[in-house]
């Protein structure tokens, strides 16, 4: 691994080490971030985890997350902290717009920075650079690092839980960007006792009623589906927001049901926020959202799962959206399982 001989001596005396995480941290943000500080701490150095945003409560049970600070709610720890960081560890994104304010703490030259991440596109930050877009997550990539750092097998089963969540995640449930090496790495966590029936019930299985019924809104009355296209559409307004109670991750995975759908190659979900309309892509095959997302609505991410926004009406977004489809018509016809 290169680079890696550099990390061993900025890290072998003990360092205040700042790790943060994109906002709207989501499995894999938290338990690469945890993994990362539980390892390092485990050596002897201090370190605080920082998000920009508040995390699902669907993570609540993760060793150590009561130790994470959240910069939307109280930055005063972050504030104290900041006069003594001395390395910044960059988890699961790869350019500082995506934990805007919280990056006046990492934006310094004096700091040795440590970047982990499987985004496309990095901007170059970081002393030492871990950056592979192939890889299906950052806890993989996490794991990769502590391996080759340490030269032995990993030996915490605390960490071993962080990485596996953040893996489970982000291939949704091993669907996806998976690959030999990461079934091995993830038997290597499971012979470290982890319950990975537990940890899957802990993610998946928590719904309240209410998630189940704002389901059942979806399909019934926010779903459209584009056969032309190939495409599905779900979309949420203000009024649903009110009426259903939507909380911060209780509209996470809903974009994934619509790829259920035999015919449905591209999945859109639509919701209407105080100031701006967020939008999920996801894909299935080699069919990329990354492009739509990029070109279209200021965002980006992997092939088959993207994100952006718009500052567009609702009823304008969903006429956009259709005027770009005719573009893709050909591409997502012809896009095969
Ligand atoms: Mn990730």
């Amino acid at each position: 691994m290169q680079g890696i001989e550099e990390v061993k001596s900025v890290l072998a005396t003990p360092k205040n080490i700042l790790i943060t995480s994109h906002r709207n941290p989501d499995g894999d943000a938290i338990g690469s971030s945890l993994a990362m500080a539980r390892w390092l701490e485990n050596k002897g150095h201090r370190v605080m985890v920082a998000f920009p945003s508040e995390y699902p409560a669907t993570y609540q049970w993760m060793p150590g997350i009561n130790g994470v600070e959240i910069f939307d709610v109280d930055s005063s720890a972050l504030d104290d902290f900041s006069q003594h960081i001395e390395v910044s560890v960059i988890l699961d994104y790869n350019s500082l717009s995506r934990i805007d304010k919280m990056s006046k703490y990492i934006e310094n030259d004096r700091l040795y920075t440590i970047l982990i991440d499987h985004h496309l596109y990095p901007d170059p930050i970081g002393d030492f650079i871990l950056s592979d877009t192939t890889a299906s997550s950052t806890c993989e990539l996490v794991y990769r690092f502590i391996e080759g750092f340490d030269q032995k097998p990993l030996g915490d089963t605390d960490i071993a839980a962080c990485l596996y969540t953040g893996i489970l995640t982000d291939t949704g449930s091993f669907q996806y960007s998976t690959s030999p090496a990461l079934f091995r790495t993830v038997a290597t966590l499971q012979e470290l006792g982890i319950d990975t029936s537990l940890i899957h019930d802990r993610i998946f299985n928590t719904l309240n009623e209410k998630n189940l019924r704002l389901l059942g809104h979806c399909f019934v009355n926010r779903m459209e589906v584009l056969d032309e296209y190939k495409t599905g559409i779900i979309f949420l307004n203000k009024h649903d927001y009110q009426v259903y109670d939507i909380q911060r991750g209780d509209t996470e995975g809903i974009v994934n049901y619509l790829l259920k759908l035999e015919n449905v190659k591209l999945a859109i979900f639509i919701r209407q926020q105080p100031t701006i309309i967020k939008i999920s892509f996801r894909s299935k095959g080699d069919f990329s959202v990354e492009e739509i997302a990029k070109n279209y609505f200021n965002g980006g991410g992997h092939r088959n799962a993207s994100g952006g926004f718009t500052k567009s009406s609702l009823s304008a977004t969903l006429d956009q959206i259709k005027t770009i489809l005719p573009r893709y018509k050909e591409q997502l016809n012809k896009s095969i399982l």
